[in-house]
């Protein structure tokens, strides 16, 4: 049985990159099934609602991309662990200041570009889910985006300023902090039809850094450019 890692089919989903730099970190080779949102409950027989899902060569089924990275970490030995203490920390900081002004500030902006890009029977439910959430239309949800486009670069500053002049916010070497900051920037490669980011914004030096490990497992991202 080859080891399988079930993803979205036409959206470079967020959770799915921390997973797919996870098991590169670990050099582990898999094949990705792409998925359709409404396909999701065909995988593994309905017992998972969200990709990432991760198929082991076993059979072992993992969900989540934090339980995957743990169940690599249990599974594979590297020689440097996924999530450790001092690494799971990292992570949370990390996640503490995307949280606010990563996927939730740019998603709203981009969210007609990844509704036009879903695979014709995704559409529907696409839309209907994602109303119902934020309350509002996917067309008001991106209303005056060149105006808030600027704001959300903005709101990235924290996260400029903790990666500094850091090689890789994980320490000597990459690790699941970098990954979950990478993920984020291939969500937004794949959906954002405008770029998102400003040219010489800093950031960007760090993101082709990390787009390029594991061989240019991030340059592999059909998309736009990140910044103009
Ligand atoms: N906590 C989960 C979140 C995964 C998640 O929300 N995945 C989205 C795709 S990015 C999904 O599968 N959504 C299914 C749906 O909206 O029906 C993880 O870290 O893997």
């Amino acid at each position: 049985m080859s080891r399988i890692h079930y993803e979205l089919a036409n959206v470079e989903s967020p959770f799915a990159w921390r997973s797919k730099f996870a098991l590169a970190h670990k050099g582990l080779a898999y094949e990705s099934r792409r998925t359709a949102f409404t396909d999701i409950p065909t995988i593994c027989e309905g017992r998972h609602k969200t990709v990432p899902v991760l198929v082991d060569e076993d059979g072992t089924e993992t969900c989540d991309s934090m339980a995957i990275a743990t169940y690599l970490d249990e599974k594979y030995e590297s020689a440097t662990p996924l999530l450790d203490d001092e690494r799971k920390a990292r992570t949370e900081e990390i996640e503490g200041l995307l949280g606010p002004h990563g996927f939730k500030a740019f998603f709203p902006l981009y969210i007609l570009d990844i509704y036009n890009g879903l695979p014709e029977k995704d559409a529907p439910y696409f839309r209907e889910s994602r109303e119902k959430r934020f309350g509002a239309t996917l067309e008001e949800l991106g209303v005056n985006r060149d105006e808030r486009l600027l704001a959300a670069r903005e709101g990235l500053q924290p996260l400029r300023d903790a990666l500094g002049d850091k090689h890789w916010y994980n320490g000597d070497n990459p690790g699941y902090s970098d990954y979950v900051v990478l993920a984020f920037f291939a969500w937004l490669k794949g959906c954002a039809k405008t770029p998102p980011l400003a040219a010489g914004d800093p950031i960007l030096d760090y993101i082709e850094r990390g787009f390029a490990l594991y061989d240019g497992l991030g340059n592999t991202i059909q998309g736009g450019p990140l910044a103009a």
